[in-house]
């Protein structure tokens, strides 16, 4: 009987460690960079991303094929502008956006004129 107690006990909680989101990365904006300028994330795996601009004006990171693919609900959907894949930030603002990446390796960009020129670009490994 007390054998049974703790498989239901285990069985409880495996789903929530499976759940866990205490995953965390993070992606520093500055003028004009990424870092780090290469995400490496976990496919299927929930995660906190915590974006920060460190830089002296407004930057991006724009995603979408990245943000499109994977899983969210509503409210971290809205941080990343929808269909727009994309996190814009004030000087020194940042955001924690909540998500379940898709395997995959997917291109990033800053969208403000020229910055990606000036290398804001990165891209996002998921594997
Ligand atoms: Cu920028």
């Amino acid at each position: 009987m007390r054998f049974l107690l703790l498989a239901a006990a285990l069985a409880l909680t495996a789903p929530a460690l499976a759940a866990d989101p205490s995953a965390k990365a993070e992606v520093v904006m500055a003028n004009f960079s990424f870092n780090p300028e290469a995400l490496h994330l976990h496919a299927g795996q929930s995660v906190t991303i915590h974006f920060v601009n460190n830089g002296s004006g407004g930057h991006d990171f724009t995603a979408e094929e990245f943000f499109s693919a994977a899983t969210m609900d509503a409210a971290n959907r809205t941080k990343v502008g929808g269909a727009k894949g994309r996190v814009s930030l004030g000087k020194g603002e940042s955001l924690d956006v909540t998500l379940t990446p898709k395997a995959g390796e997917y291109p990033a960009h800053c969208s403000h004129l020229l910055h990606s020129t000036m290398g804001m670009t990165g891209k996002i490994q998921v594997d």
